[in-house]
């Protein structure tokens, strides 16, 4: 039986099906004022965070969302110079997006200080770019930062967040996506995680349409394999202010990284949106 204290389980009781990771040890354990967090170290997996019952990074497959989550929207941006993580308070996606130069400040706003704190100490790769001059981590709720923030402000926000429930609802709805048509230049990108294809499509086309009406002119979703999430399969779906904004991408740019990657790359890039043949159709009724 897969049962604690040997096994960590995230049971998703809408979908009847579940994810178990062996564990050795749990590391911590703690509420903060916003969430419970529990890190435990497992077999095979490494280092594992789990948020309020469900699994957020582990050492073993992180890169992929945190790749696919970062590189394809900024290498779809024509010249991304500041960007902003909504959420994403573990750093791996701060450590992605400080990889491309020509970014001139990340700014990380998490709601939820213990989280990164946690990371320090439990995932210190994923910290290893929080010193770096351009980062500027700041522990605040993004919904209040989008709404303060300056018009046509920062070229790509990147919404790194838990699943739409509890403390990340207010992410995914018209009046935070308007907010951030208001702080995207003209050519800026909204880059957010939207969950299974298999388990959530109708959340992904809800969501598209929503960034339409909060008056996005594109929309597209990319997908890639995250096997510690609900279902093993993800996606990440990007909102354009200009309607030509997600229709190429800098090929020859993506082609010649500067870093290294363990996913991403120029041919994964465009192979990531297309989507396959069961949901093709209807994503193609949002666009
Ligand atoms: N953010 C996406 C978490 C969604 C996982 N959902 C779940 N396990 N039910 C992860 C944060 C990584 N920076």
């Amino acid at each position: 039986m897969l049962q604690a204290p040997h096994w960590f389980s995230e049971v998703y009781p809408h979908h009847g099906s579940a994810f178990s990771l062996k564990v050795s040890e749990k590391l911590h354990e703690e509420q903060s004022p916003f969430q419970r967090i529990e890190i435990y170290e497992t077999e095979w997996f490494g280092t594992l965070m789990v948020i309020d019952g469900c699994t957020m990074v582990s050492d073993r497959d992180n890169y992929l969302y945190h790749e696919m989550m970062t590189h394809p929207a900024l290498y779809t941006h024509p010249d991304p110079q500041t960007v902003w993580i909504i959420g994403g308070g573990d750093c791996g996606s701060l450590k992605e997006v400080l990889k491309h130069p020509e970014v001139g400040q990340a700014v990380q706003i998490d709601i939820d200080e213990r989280v990164t704190r946690l990371a320090e100490r439990y995932f210190p790769d994923l910290c290893s770019s929080n010193e770096d001059p351009r980062a500027r981590l700041l522990f605040l709720d993004g919904i209040q930062w989008v709404r303060e923030a300056a018009a046509e402000s920062v070229d790509l926000i990147i919404v790194d967040s838990t699943d739409p429930v509890g403390p990340a609802e207010g992410l995914f709805n018209q009046a935070f996506y308007r907010e951030c048509v208001r702080c995207l230049k003209p050519d800026g990108i909204l880059a957010q995680q939207s969950e299974s294809p298999l388990f959530h499509a109708d959340l992904i086309l809800a969501m598209r349409a929503t960034m339409q009406q909060a008056g996005f002119a594109a929309t597209r979703t990319l997908f890639f394999p995250q096997c510690l999430y609900p279902s093993g399969w993800w996606s990440g779906t990007l909102a354009s202010k200009s309607p030509t904004g997600l229709s190429g991408f800098r090929e020859a740019a993506a082609r010649d990284k500067p870093f290294e990657t363990l996913y991403y790359n120029a041919d994964i890039h465009t192979a990531a949106f297309v989507a396959p043949e069961a949901l093709g159709k209807r994503f193609h009724l949002a666009q």
